[in-house]
């Protein structure tokens, strides 16, 4: 079973002003519409077509570097259409607001540690907001395609939210300002997801 492109679960141009339209549609159409095509060619009649993305990502040191990128692409992907929405932004609420204020004291300075870790991940890659083996959570990134799923990854655990710093995620309407783009993406967080994956 090949692995497919999930639908978009809005319009493109649902996240303006904070994500453009273009951007959106470039991002979900080209880039991980390629990630799929070439997962699905660098697995082709192996084993890991029979296999979930996570199982994949889980042994991802087991493959060679081509799934690394396109499943890893494929992956982190997936779950950042669905951490964001058109009625979203505002504060987590719940369980979800508990642990955010156990592991980082306050929301504002977990999303100060997640802005950190946005702009300072050197080139392409990830920032995340995990949660760990013993349910705690953390916040680290990832460089180009790889996430914390990964055996490979320096700071493993569950990603519960995910922001791109790919500069083809926000130059389009940010060039070069990936700090802008971090501080924007809080007003498009969709809080229900995350507590949905914080919980699962
Ligand atoms: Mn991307």
């Amino acid at each position: 079973m090949a692995f497919t492109l999930p639908n978009l679960p809005y319009d493109f141009k649902a996240l303006e002003p904070h994500i453009d339209a273009r951007t959106m549609e470039i991002h979900h159409g080209k880039h991980h519409n390629g990630y799929v095509t070439n997962l699905n060619k660098a697995i082709e009649g192996t084993d890991a077509e029979k296999l979930s993305i996570e199982d994949i990502c889980k042994h991802i040191s087991k493959y060679p570097v081509a799934v690394r990128n396109n499943g890893g692409g494929h992956y982190n992907h997936s779950l950042f259409w669905t951490v964001m929405g058109p009625k979203a932004g505002g504060n987590p609420s719940g369980a979800l607001a508990d642990a955010i204020n156990a592991a980082f004291g306050s929301f504002d300075e977990m999303k100060t540690k997640f802005n950190a870790a946005a702009a300072t991940r050197f080139g392409s890659g990830w920032a995340w907001l995990i949660k760990d083996a013993s349910g705690k959570l953390a916040i680290t990134s990832t460089p180009n395609q790889d996430n914390p799923l990964m055996d490979i990854a320096e700071v493993k655990g569950t990603p519960i939210l995910g922001l791109d710093v790919w500069e083809h995620a926000y130059y389009l309407h940010y060039q070069n300002r990936r700090p802008d783009y971090a501080t924007a993406f809080w007003n498009v967080v969709n809080w229900t997801e995350v507590a949905k994956r914080f919980g699962a």
